[in-house]
Parts: C-alpha cells; structure tokens; sequence
C-alpha cells in the first residue's frame, strides 16, 4: 500500500464527505461505494447521505461541466460512481415501511438522456410509500400513454435536463388533452432547467425542484384527489 493512500474508514464524518465529493467527481465508484457504507454504519440516515455526500458532490461535477473544466467522459464516470452508491442506499430508502400511497410513471423525456435526477426521485416516491414505474429515459409520447393505459397511476412525472427537450413534456400533456385524459392524472414535472412558470405554461400540476418537493407535492396532490373523489 503507498504510503499517501488514504483509508476512509480513518477520516472523520466531514472528511470522509468532503473526500468523496472528490472522488465522486474523479469517478470512483468502489470509493463511493465504500464511503456510502461507512457513513451508513456511522448511523448517518440514508437521506442524508444521499444527498450531503453524493448529491452535493455532483453539484460540483455540474457546475465544473458547466464551465468546460470536465468533458463528458468524466461526466459519465462521476454518474456512474453515483449509480454506485443510490444502488445501495435505494433499498435503505424503500425500506421505511411507508404505507401504499398510490402510484407513479415516471420517465425522461425524449431526445434525452439523462437519468440521475429522475432515478433519485422515483427512489425517493418509493421510500415514501408509492408504487413506481420508471420507464427510463428518451420517451416517447407514445411510451408514456402506453404505460398510463397499461398501470392506470395516479401520477405522470416527466423530467428533462436540456433545454431542447423541455418542451416535449408539452407534446405529451397536449396529447393527453387530445385524448380526454389530461384530467384522469396528476401531472408533476421537474429537471435543471424548469422552473413553476414552464410548469404552468405547459399545463402541469406542478413542477418540482428536487424529489423532495416531488414527494411532498405528489402526496399533497394525491391526498387532494382522493378527497374530491369520495366528496
Ligand atoms: Co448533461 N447537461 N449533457 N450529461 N449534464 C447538463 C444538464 C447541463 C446543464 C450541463 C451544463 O452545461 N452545465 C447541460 C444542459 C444545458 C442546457 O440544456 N441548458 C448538459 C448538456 C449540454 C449535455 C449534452 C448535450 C453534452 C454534450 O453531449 N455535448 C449531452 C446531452 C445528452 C442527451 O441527453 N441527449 C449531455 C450528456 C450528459 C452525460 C451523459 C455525460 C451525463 C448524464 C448521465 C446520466 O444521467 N446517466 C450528464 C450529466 C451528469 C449532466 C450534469 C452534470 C448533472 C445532471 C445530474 O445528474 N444532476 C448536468 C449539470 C447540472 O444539472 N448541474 C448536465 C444531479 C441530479 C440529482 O439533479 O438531474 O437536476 P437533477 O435532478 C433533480 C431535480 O432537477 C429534480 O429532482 C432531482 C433530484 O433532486 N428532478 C425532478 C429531475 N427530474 C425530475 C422529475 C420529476 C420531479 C423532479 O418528476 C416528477
């Protein structure tokens, strides 16, 4: 062993999380994955780990990518060192014994890629208790029909990352309207580049900043329509 290497059962709660945002962003997926399990062990709660040391750590991978310091083959390496530790904190997150609060599709939008943010809140809306269909990413309005005819959930979540793409959640909710379905489903939308007055503008329910909100407003919303049906 060298003599620099650095143990990270030996680093305290902060180093250990401020050395794997540095090895999320260089791409270590075993280290990521060792660093989730000790933190884990040290009591710390899944939701906090997932989101001070990983979620934070792509922040930074986000914002150096964002200002040409990363490409995307580092982009993917980070990502995949990320899929490393949600992989392990998934079933922590579900394993909460929250009671069936109803049902969601959920999937990226066509033309895009991305899945992280998607793949954290489904991760999250099954630790809080609902059913998820995660249909994966470049959906088309087809797919998504399909797949409300076929699991009859109570939500449609659809996320985007690019700019390009965020208008296609408007091609998929016009379809529904087309169709007379619009009103049979909680619509909730959420990626980097949207903001509330996209949401609005394109008829959804709502937009969701992170899968936090997408999991308070998805049972506000949820609570909500049960309420109208049994009035
Ligand atoms: Co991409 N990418 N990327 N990328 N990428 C962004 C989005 C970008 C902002 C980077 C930048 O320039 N700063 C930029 C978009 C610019 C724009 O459109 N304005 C960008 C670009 C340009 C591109 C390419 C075009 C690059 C290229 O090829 N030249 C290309 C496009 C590919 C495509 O999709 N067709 C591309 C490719 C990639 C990788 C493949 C390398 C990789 C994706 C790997 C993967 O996802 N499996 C990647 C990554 C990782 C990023 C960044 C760095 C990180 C995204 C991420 O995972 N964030 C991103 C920069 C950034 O966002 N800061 C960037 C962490 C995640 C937890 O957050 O996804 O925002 P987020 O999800 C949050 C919320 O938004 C919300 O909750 C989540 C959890 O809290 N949310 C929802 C998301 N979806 C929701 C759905 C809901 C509710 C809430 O439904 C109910």
């Amino acid at each position: 062993m060298a003599d620099d290497e650095i143990i990270l059962a030996d680093l305290s709660d902060d180093e250990l999380v401020m050395q794997m945002h540095d090895d999320l962003y260089d791409g270590l997926k075993e280290e990521i994955e060792e660093g989730v399990n000790l933190l884990i062990s040290r009591g710390w709660t899944p939701y906090d780990t997932l989101t001070k040391a990983l979620v934070a750590g792509m922040t930074i991978v986000g914002a150096d990518f964002r200002d040409g310091i990363l490409f995307v083959p580092e982009v993917l390496l980070a990502a995949n060192a990320m899929k490393g530790g949600m992989f392990i904190l998934k079933p922590l997150l579900i394993a909460t014994g929250a009671p069936r609060m109803g049902k969601m599709v959920i999937g990226t939008v066509k033309g895009d890629i991305h899945d992280i943010g998607k793949n954290l809140v489904g991760m999250m809306m099954e630790g809080a208790g609902f059913e998820v269909r995660d249909l994966g990413i470049n959906n088309s309005v087809e797919k998504y029909l399909a797949a409300l005819e076929e699991e009859k959930p109570d939500i449609l979540g659809m996320s985007a990352l690019l700019t390009t793409t965020m208008p296609y959640m408007k091609v998929v909710i016009d379809t529904m309207k087309e169709k007379g379905m619009r009103e049979d489903y909680i619509v909730l939308v959420g990626g980097a580049p949207l903001n509330e007055e996209f949401s609005k503008a394109i008829g959804a329910d709502a937009y969701c900043r992170d899968a936090a909100v997408a999991v308070e407003t998805a049972k506000a919303l949820v609570l909500r329509k049960h309420n109208q049906m049994n009035a």
